[in-house]
């Protein structure tokens, strides 16, 4: 099995440390359960047999974690292989094991070992354990014990590698966009009817990597495995590429984490660029864990001139904590408000709430997710006049999001 991933599982400190502790527990008990001096869990690995995980009850007299020794010469390699039983009461008494140098190394007098296997059914290790003296009352029973209890440590050892195998593969592929900066931006016009033209451009990131999987996909698994505040970072690099190119009097607004703002990520990508010209829009969805620490990091930048604006606002997961806690610039209403804002008279309460507010805290209403006609008119009816979604202007590669001329009837 992989080298690595036992490295990591058994590693003081790392994430699953306890594997560890739960496989030594496991050995302690069946160790002592027998009488015997040491128990351990071997795996083969390039011709050696290596002792994983180790417990021989505190004496310095045992192997220790990461012994290994040839695995042609291991009690462990000829059980597997059918050249030794499991159990040996007395190894002064047979013929094979009384001539093994391990015998005499670990002064093993009595042993009983048993293969561990993939659910494949393919043998990567051993449970075993022995004593310095000869037993000669080990049964066929405690064979048949030590046998069961592999078979639960096989599975658990495999569940967990396969945890890890996945969480490996799921870094692989994060770093993998990161290294490739494989994060395309598009660009959503936000178009304003009251002066009659596009004022701002949402940033969406688009990943082109296989397996294809939508943005939320990879921004959450970036986040699983640390890697999401880079992963941010870069969409929002990229994005702000495009701030030079896009028309006098818009602005470009990105989606952020909280935490990132918090950490001060945000702070540091934005210098150099025109902060006037910046909406940050922070979802309902993500938790702000410290709103004082939020508001003491989004300052600076709002006195620089960026604006904050409150993604999602209204959707069923968003508690309304952002828009209370927060001193923000615009809220953004969601999608799941707009649509069929003109057929749904709870909707239109609701929007007419949030329009109510907004104009109390001075801040600015844009319409999202807007994918027809009678939305759009259901909204110009509450004097919302910015507006962005499908029936406006699908995100587009900056080129085509520039040309493409937008003037809803
Ligand atoms: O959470 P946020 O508002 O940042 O997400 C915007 C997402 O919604 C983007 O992925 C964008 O492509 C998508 N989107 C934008 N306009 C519309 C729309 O009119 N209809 C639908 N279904 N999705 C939209
Ligand atoms: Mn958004």
């Amino acid at each position: 099995m992989e080298h690595d991933i036992w490295d990591s599982l058994l590693l003081p400190g790392a994430s699953e440390a306890t594997l560890s502790q739960d496989l030594q527990s496991v050995l302690h008990s069946v160790r002592t359960h027998l009488g015997m001096d040491v128990a351990f869990i071997s795996e083969f690995d390039q011709g050696r047999r290596v002792l994983r995980v180790v417990d021989a009850g505190g004496s310095t007299k045992g192997p220790k974690q990461g012994h290994a020794d040839p695995e042609e010469e291991s009690y462990c390699r000829k059980i597997v292989d059918h050249e030794l039983a499991g159990r040996i009461p007395d190894t002064g008494l047979n013929a094979s094991t009384r001539s093994m140098p391990v015998t005499e190394d670990l002064e093993i007098g009595a042993y009983l070992g048993v293969p561990l296997h993939h659910a494949s059914g393919e043998v990567f290790g051993t449970f075993c354990c022995y004593r310095h003296e000869p037993d000669p009352s080990l049964s066929e029973r405690d064979l048949a014990l030590l046998r069961t209890v592999a078979d639960i440590v096989s599975r658990q050892i495999e569940q967990r590698f396969r945890a890890r195998r996945e969480e490996n593969a799921a870094v692989a592929r994060v770093e993998g966009v990161l290294a490739q900066q494989a994060v395309k931006i598009v660009y959503q016009p936000i178009y304003d009817r009251s002066v009659g033209r596009v004022v701002g451009y949402e940033s969406l990131a688009r990943f082109s990597a296989e397996p294809y999987r939508t943005p939320d996909v990879w921004f959450s698994e970036a986040k699983r495995v640390g890697a999401g505040e880079r992963l941010e970072m870069l969409a929002i690099r990229q994005a702000l590429t495009a701030l030079e190119a896009l028309p006098d009097g818009t602005y470009l607004a990105v989606n952020v984490s909280p935490v990132h703002i918090i950490s001060g990520a945000v702070a540091r990508t934005l210098a150099g660029h025109d902060a006037s010209r910046i909406v940050l829009e922070v979802t309902e969805h993500e938790r702000v864990a410290d709103y004082a620490a939020f508001r003491e990091a989004v300052a600076p930048l709002r006195q620089r001139g960026v604006r904050l604006a409150i993604d999602d606002a209204g959707a069923g997961y968003a508690t309304f904590q952002h828009i209370l806690e927060l001193d923000i610039d615009i809220i953004k209403l969601d999608i799941s408000l707009i649509r069929d804002l003109h057929l749904d008279r709870r909707r239109r309460a609701l929007t007419a709430s949030l329009i109510a507010f907004a104009e109390t805290i001075d801040a600015v209403v844009i319409a999202e997710g807007v994918e027809c006609q009678e939305e759009l008119e259901a909204l110009w009816e509450f004097g919302v006049y910015k507006t962005q979604g499908y029936h406006i202007g699908r995100p587009m590669p900056l080129q085509e999001a520039l040309g493409a001329g937008l003037a809803p009837s």
